[in-house]
């Protein structure tokens, strides 16, 4: 059983790579950074989008791709913000893949976008295996779910360029040791930037606005 399923999974693996790839080179065509952001449900994603559109009113030009198991209720939150997003409904998957990715760009008008950010599945596991063409993964963990995640789900901490610990507003409320998690994605990924923020109080947010636009400006430096 184990024989038959290792090459079946790594075929998929490499499927999806080829996939990624050709994204990828339709986002560098395009000079739009692109994000993959990726957290357990409900730790602040579609949260941070709202911010992040707020903050980048003027500043750069955004679009969203929304994926979800159903439901298009956050690709609502969104627009309401009065920026392009679409839905993909996985029913059931727990992770997006290269090809969803091909077919929601379809349905996005992508001239003069600069940013787009694809919220990917709740789920701490299966999203880090999937590439989409993304130029960075960005993760957020948030206070509630507790320090010691770094340690039981290392491989999202270990492929994210950026940690967002997010909900620190909630802090006097519950036991978590914010530097237990800087310490343990460290010790994963010396080189990932670690903010700390709230999306409901606006804190630490300037320092995650900062790093988008400098990304954003080497994408379309490298043109
Ligand atoms: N107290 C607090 N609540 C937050 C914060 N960020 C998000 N939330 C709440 O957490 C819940 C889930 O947020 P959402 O953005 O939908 O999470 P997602 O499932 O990762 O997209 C919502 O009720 C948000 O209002 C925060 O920084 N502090
Ligand atoms: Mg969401």
């Amino acid at each position: 059983m184990t024989q038959i399923k290792v090459p079946v999974v790594r075929n998929i693996l490499q499927a999806n790579d080829r996939l990624a790839a050709e994204n990828r080179r339709r986002f560098d065509d395009a000079g739009i950074f692109v994000i993959n952001l990726m957290s357990s449900p409900g730790a602040g994603k579609t949260s941070l989008l709202e911010k992040t559109i707020e903050g980048l009113a003027g500043r750069l030009k955004m679009a969203v791709i929304e994926g979800d198991l159903q439901s298009s209720y956050d690709a609502e939150r969104i627009q309401s913000k009065g920026v392009q997003a679409v839905q993909i409904n996985t029913d059931g998957g727990c992770h997006l893949d290269g090809n969803m990715i091909q077919i929601a760009m379809e349905s996005l008008d992508l001239r003069d976008v600069d940013l787009l950010i694809i919220e990917n599945v709740g789920n701490l596991v299966c999203p880090a295996e999937f590439n989409l063409g993304e130029h960075d993964k960005v993760m957020i963990l948030s206070v509630t779910e507790g320090d010691d995640k770094p340690l039981k789900y290392p491989l999202m901490f270990q492929l994210s360029t950026v940690l967002l610990v997010n909900k620190i507003d909630l802090l006097p409320y519950i036991d978590c040791d914010v530097s237990k998690i800087h310490e343990r994605a460290r010790r994963l990924n010396g080189r990932q930037e670690i903010f700390d923020v709230s999306c409901r109080t606006g804190e630490g947010l300037e320092s995650w606005l900062s790093w988008l636009e400098g990304k954003v400006l080497e994408v379309k430096g490298g043109r």
